[in-house]
């Protein structure tokens, strides 16, 4: 066994756990190749079994072309393993195809994954990174295939997996496979998944608070009409879908606005290093950039200044808060919130699921179908309710982290869900099992100019697998060890580390480092 990196914590936890030690190579293959015949599940079909040795290429399941993600490319298994696809029917109408990676050395622990987007497609990163951290490890397709809202057409079931259900059936199924496996029960389930994967994690807590003991839900899509409705208004102010409008903003006008965002506001948190510690202190005045003579491409007009105004103020509707502004800060996303057309999601969100069409002129598009879509509110998909009481009474702990040039969901929203459980609990500080971690520089999940890894998902977690630098291993300490992650410290590209600092405490610059204050 290798344990190299581990903290003590975590290393003493783990040899508690029995392993599979008794077993033999041969032996090992024939017992997971045997669970084809003998697993015998609820509503679930076994596809295919095999054992893999560690280091091995895995062909994925075939028929995921995701649009945005890559998730299905050819994939390694690190850690020798017991591989099980399966499928679960979710009701007459409706199915869940997924994979447990059964590691050979397993230290008594479930993991379950989430997806992102609109998917629709196993996180076979995230497979391997739990495998090979030695969790059992489960990962589904949430319902569908592929990236897109079309599956859910005239599908309120398949809707519905989407919506609450995959990771429940994750939970459900996975944890008796597991059992089945290693013949004993698991010891402690946990939870990881960014964006639609932190929305399911979220809605795992409120809405089926015994499935896993603790859960790491990444810069979540909670509130997800709104969001969606926030997107689609943005896009709406800059002119989208029609990029001649005088409100949109070329590529190169975005760069001079991104300059001027930090012209103004890099330098509030005492250091000029290209990241807003805390976008909420920026005030941006896009005024600055106003054209005085002729227009150019080193200025704006007016009406793009009036866009910018709106883009960075919080969307009100009849005197009522929609969403929280987007980050200044954030404009170098990828994404297509900003680039003069209408955002994917909440295109194929509102036609699909909403409107039940196929066609939609979004020229057309406004306040009326945000509204639509908040009062329908299919599948329950929302996800913003305060009341974790459950979750927190069976001892569960939470963690959640949101990056603050997130050009996707304005990271706002997760200060505002924390407040949310804050009133709803009466709890002025959720710290005893819910934990945000404001991370700056950190884009949607992954990337950005700050220190981004800590291991939130596979291939974040670099060198360090010690629970101070990798939110998972914290996560199992605090579950396990009652120790919970004061700070979690990431991992620039560079390879600079930051301490981060929770919600609502500040990250200070003390004049040599990034202090947490309350
Ligand atoms: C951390 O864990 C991963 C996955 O098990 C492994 O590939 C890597 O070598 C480990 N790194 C260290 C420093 O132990
Ligand atoms: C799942 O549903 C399909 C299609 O309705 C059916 O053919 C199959 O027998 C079901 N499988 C199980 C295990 O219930
Ligand atoms: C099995 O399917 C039935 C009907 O579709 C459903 O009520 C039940 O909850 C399912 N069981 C599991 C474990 O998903
Ligand atoms: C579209 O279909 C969903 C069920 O999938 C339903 O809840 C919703 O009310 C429908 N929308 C409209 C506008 O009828
Ligand atoms: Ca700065």
């Amino acid at each position: 066994m290798n344990f190299t990196g581990f903290n003590i914590n975590f290393l003493s936890k783990l040899l508690a756990i029995p392993l599979l030690s008794g077993w033999g190579y041969s032996e090992q293959r024939a017992r997971c190749l045997s669970l084809k015949s003998t697993l015998v599940l609820e509503n679930t079909t076994i596809l295919d079994v095999s054992y893999v040795s560690g280091g091995s290429k895995l062909k994925p399941h075939g028929d995921c072309v995701p649009k945005v993600r890559k998730y299905n490319t050819p994939t390694v298994a690190t850690a020798p393993l017991c591989r099980v696809q399966f499928s679960t029917n979710t009701s007459d109408t409706s199915s869940i195809r997924a994979e447990a990676w059964l590691p050979d050395e397993w230290y008594g622990r479930v993991l379950g994954i989430g997806n992102g987007g609109l998917g629709g497609c196993i996180s076979y990163r995230d497979l391997d990174y739990g495998s090979a951290l030695h969790f059992a490890t489960i990962a589904s397709n949430n319902g569908h295939d592929g990236d897109t809202g079309r599956p859910f057409l005239g599908n309120p079931e398949v809707l519905n997996d989407f919506a609450f259900r995959s990771i429940h059936v994750e939970a459900v199924i996975g944890k008796q496979i597991v059992e089945a496996y290693y013949e004993q029960p698991h010891d402690k389930a946990y939870y990881l998944g960014c964006s639609t994967g932190g929305r399911q994690g979220t809605q795992a807590a409120l809405n089926h608070p015994a499935d896993w003991d603790g859960i790491i839900a990444g810069a979540p899509a909670t509130d997800f009409n709104r969001l969606l409705h926030w997107s689609g208004t943005l896009a709406r102010h800059l002119g989208a879908p029609d990029s001649s409008s005088p409100s949109y903003i070329s590529p190169a006008s975005w760069k001079l606005v991104a300059e001027e965002i930090l012209n103004q506001c890099d330098g509030i948190d005492g250091v000029r290093d290209g990241i807003i510690t805390e976008p909420d202190a920026c005030h941006f005045r896009p005024e600055a950039l106003l054209c005085s003579g002729t227009n150019s491409e080193k200025c704006l007009s007016i009406p793009q200044v009036e866009a910018l105004r709106k883009i960075y103020s919080p969307l009100y509707e009849n005197g009522e808060l929609i969403y929280p502004r987007f980050d200044p800060g954030s404009e170098g996303i990828r994404g297509d919130l900003l680039n003069g057309k209408f955002p994917y999601y909440t295109e194929e969100w509102l036609k699909y699921v909403v409107l039940n069409v196929t066609e939609f002129d979004f020229s057309q598009y406004g306040p009326e179908h945000g509204r639509l879509s908040q009062e329908l509110d299919v599948g329950g998909i929302s996800t913003f309710n305060g009341d974790f009481s459950a979750f927190r009474d069976r001892g569960g702990k939470f963690l959640t982290f949101h990056g603050r040039v997130d050009g996707l969901i304005a990271s706002g929203n997760s200060k505002r869900l924390y407040d949310l459980i804050s009133r709803t609990l009466m709890m002025p500080s959720l710290d005893d099992f819910y934990r945000l971690f404001l991370v700056p520089g950190m884009e949607h999940c992954a990337r950005g100019p700050g220190a981004w890894a800590f291991g939130q998902h596979g291939g974040t977690q670099g060198a360090h697998n010690e629970s101070s630098h990798n939110l998972l291993l914290a996560l199992v300490d605090w579950v396990e060890g009652g120790v919970a992650p004061d700070t979690i410290t990431g991992t620039a590209v560079d390879g600079s580390t930051r301490v981060h600092c929770r919600y609502p405490m500040r990250s200070v610059w003390d004049g040599s480092a990034y202090r947490c204050e309350a």
